[in-house]
């Protein structure tokens, strides 16, 4: 049920109409990450996020997810360490999520699906000038992953399911300012899952080092009803149709190895 749904989903849907960039491609994204396959690296550093609240400027629904999009234009967002030899800056976030609390989530792990996963895109402003330069590199994005579980209500998510309402339509968007990007970040970032994909979403490029969190943090179900009750259609569509299950089938690993950053 739930594959048939995200399959659908991106056989109807707009954004994966069109060719894409790397079709079947050997380090597409998302994975399931086995954990007892996964290489403890003791070279991999914490995480050193950098977010200034004043760089965030807007929110909108592109008829797939919602994005919380960022000043990108000087390094005042960024994200180092970890796996990363660079230094990346942040452009968006935003998240996938199911119809249902028992799925929803792109990575898994040891098969174990969650009903939403969060990202954090930030590309390489070390080597690269803009994000649509970056996105066509190899090394060009780092996207952090952070699994949603229900549970308590999320304080800092709250901000946000308060601004959902205002961008219910697909192609709404909204003034969104100070939001401080690390407060959906687990308490502990230090113990992470890496390695090298792709986007999950056309282009699909194979530029992405993934940085997916042990830890997850917790949300209430009411705040992911919110999140469901975005629409995939704009205000002129006849038929609407709810956004859910707006996350991409797993994909083959290839042969690639996932490393951890803890034991
Ligand atoms: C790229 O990938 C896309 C995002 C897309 C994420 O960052 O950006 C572009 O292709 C712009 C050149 O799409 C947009 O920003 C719309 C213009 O994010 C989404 O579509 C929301 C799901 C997907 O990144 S991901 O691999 O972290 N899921
Ligand atoms: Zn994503």
């Amino acid at each position: 049920k739930m594959q048939e749904a995200a399959e659908y989903n991106m056989k109807m849907h707009p954004m994966w109409q069109g060719p894409l960039a790397v079709p079947g491609g050997d380090r597409q994204s998302p994975i399931d990450i086995v954990v007892r396959k996964s290489v403890f690296d003791s070279k991999l550093k914490p995480l050193e996020t950098e977010y200034d609240p004043q760089t965030c400027q807007q929110i909108w629904n592109n008829g797939y997810s919602f994005l919380v999009e960022y000043d990108d234009t000087t390094d005042k967002s960024t994200l180092k360490g970890g796996p990363l030899q660079d230094k990346f800056r942040l452009c968006q976030f935003h998240f996938h999520w199911g119809e249902s609390n028992a799925w929803g989530s792109e990575h898994t792990v040891d098969r174990r699906l969650f009903p939403a996963e969060l990202h954090l895109v930030h590309w390489n402003s070390d080597k690269y000038s803009l994000f649509e330069e970056a996105v066509m590199e190899d090394n060009g994005l780092a996207v952090i992953g952070v699994f949603l579980k229900v549970g308590k209500r999320h304080e800092g998510l709250q901000k946000l399911v308060d601004a959902l309402p205002a961008i219910r339509h697909k192609d709404s968007i909204v003034e969104f300012t100070r939001f401080d990007p690390g407060c959906l970040l687990p308490a502990n970032t230090d113990d992470y899952w890496t390695y090298h994909g792709s986007l999950t979403t056309p282009p699909l490029t194979e530029s992405v080092t993934w940085i997916v969190m042990k830890q997850h943090i917790e949300v209430s179900h009411d705040q992911l009803a919110v999140f469901r009750s975005l629409l995939f259609t704009s205000a002129e569509e006849e038929v609407q149709k709810s956004m859910v299950n707006n996350f991409r089938v797993q994909q083959p690993l290839r042969g690639r190895t996932v490393r951890s950053s803890f034991t």
